[in-house]
């Protein structure tokens, strides 16, 4: 188990001043998230359940004089800086000219000024603005580092421009960023979670209305906690394998004739493998099923409490690493060892191909459960694992 990393508001705070000279007009923060289940179900238009977590990224921003927009990080030393019309005819083109961290506030500031503008905002609202971000969300995890960082900058964003925009739209805006600024191609998950996370519970969200339902998860008063294995293994999901899967859950709804693959009961199932090829109808398959697990668990939820999700999470991880195929042997091992040492339930967190596993597990297991987990990586010559407990928190807004 990690010691905790040092409080992200203090160094973007610490960080604008070095930037600036100045003290910023403000604090804002938004949460990484973890997905209790719900994998690739949300661009196919499905069900996800998600919840934000107590790591957050703190926006420290102010307006500045001029129509300039900067942006600092602690992800590297550099400072981007350039006037906020150059913005436009930025992304998707030329977005390859902007240092890789840099897409996600410049993509959240470029996409939020046409969304104000389409929403009647008049173009001279837009002062230019100085900003500083820190997280402390790991990176790479699976824990969505990157709805973090469109989180806080959207919220303060909106707020200094006096842009008007709804939670939700800012989510949208989120994605927008994720998926033109920075080239990945995700659903609207993440950056949802990150908005409207609430303490002690997940977030029930149809992705097709973007109607959301605020569940309960009540671990505390089962004496459970949320354990994260992240297995350092890195993704991105701006290549190749995420945007296979979505292509091939494109190509399966494309030949059962539904718009989306939420269209699609676990009853039709006998029928599309009768229509394509096999690997297709496993990606179909994992999505049909993924979407009834999420509806049972928020059933199981509600109706007999946390402890009646394990084999829900367990059907998860198999149905990932045996259908969809986006689980690596790192999270095999680490859902194996979680589960063989009492877990109530484990799988595989996020896009895949890397990053965390979670475990739902007795309070007084958790140490035994990381030292087991980190005992199995050691001997199957993996890299040691970071593992830590994340608590239910609260979504995007304003600190200070
Ligand atoms: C990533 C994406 F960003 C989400 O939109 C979602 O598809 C997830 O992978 C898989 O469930 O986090």
């Amino acid at each position: 188990m990690s010691a905790p990393a040092a409080a992200p508001a203090q160094t973007a705070h610490a960080l604008f001043i070095q930037l600036t000279g100045a003290e910023p007009d403000g604090l804002w923060s938004a949460p990484g998230r973890a997905n209790l289940i719900g994998e690739h179900t949300d661009y196919n238009d499905g069900f996800v359940l998600p919840f934000a977590i107590d790591s957050r990224t703190t926006a420290a921003v102010r307006r500045r004089g001029d129509g300039r927009i900067r942006v600092a990080s602690t992800f590297d030393g550099t400072v981007v800086d350039l006037a906020l019309a150059d913005l436009d005819g930025l992304f998707p083109a030329r977005r390859d000219e902007i240092v890789e961290w840099a897409r996600y506030p410049l993509g959240v500031a470029w996409a939020l000024r046409a969304a104000a503008c389409a929403a009647g905002l008049d173009a001279t609202a837009f002062a230019g603005v100085d900003i500083a971000v820190a997280s402390d969300v790991p990176v790479g995890a699976g824990l969505s580092s990157s709805a973090a960082i469109e989180g806080a900058t959207a919220s303060a964003l909106n707020d200094v421009w006096a842009a008007g925009l709804s939670p939700v739209d800012l989510a949208q805006i989120g994605r927008r960023a994720e998926n033109e600024a920075v080239g990945a191609p995700t659903g609207i998950m993440d950056q949802m979670a990150s908005m409207l996370g609430k303490r002690d519970a997940a977030i029930f969200l149809d992705c097709r209305s973007l109607e959301t339902q605020i569940v309960d998860l009540g671990f505390d008063a089962a004496g459970l906690s949320l354990l994260v294995m992240d297995t350092g293994v890195t993704h991105a999901h701006s290549t190749g394998g995420y945007g296979e899967r979505r292509a091939a859950c494109e190509r399966g709804a494309q030949i059962l004739g539904v718009a989306a693959l939420r269209d699609v009961a676990v009853t039709d199932l006998p029928r599309a493998r009768e229509l394509m090829d096999d690997v297709t109808f496993r990606r179909v398959r994992h999505i049909v099923t993924e979407n009834q697990r999420v509806l049972d668990t928020v059933q199981a939820l509600r109706t007999d409490g946390p402890r009646a999700i394990g084999p829900l999470l367990d059907a998860s991880h198999v149905s990932m690493r045996d259908d969809f195929e986006i689980s690596v042997p790192e999270l095999d091992l680490a859902v194996e060892t979680a589960r063989a040492a009492g877990a109530v339930g484990a799988r595989m967190t996020g896009g895949g191909f890397g990053g965390a596993a979670i475990a739902l597990i007795d309070n007084d297991r958790v140490e035994a459960t990381a030292e087991s987990v980190t005992e199995a990586f050691a001997e199957a010559g993996f890299a040691e694992p970071h593992i830590f407990t994340v608590r239910a928190s609260d979504g995007a807004h304003r600190d200070s």
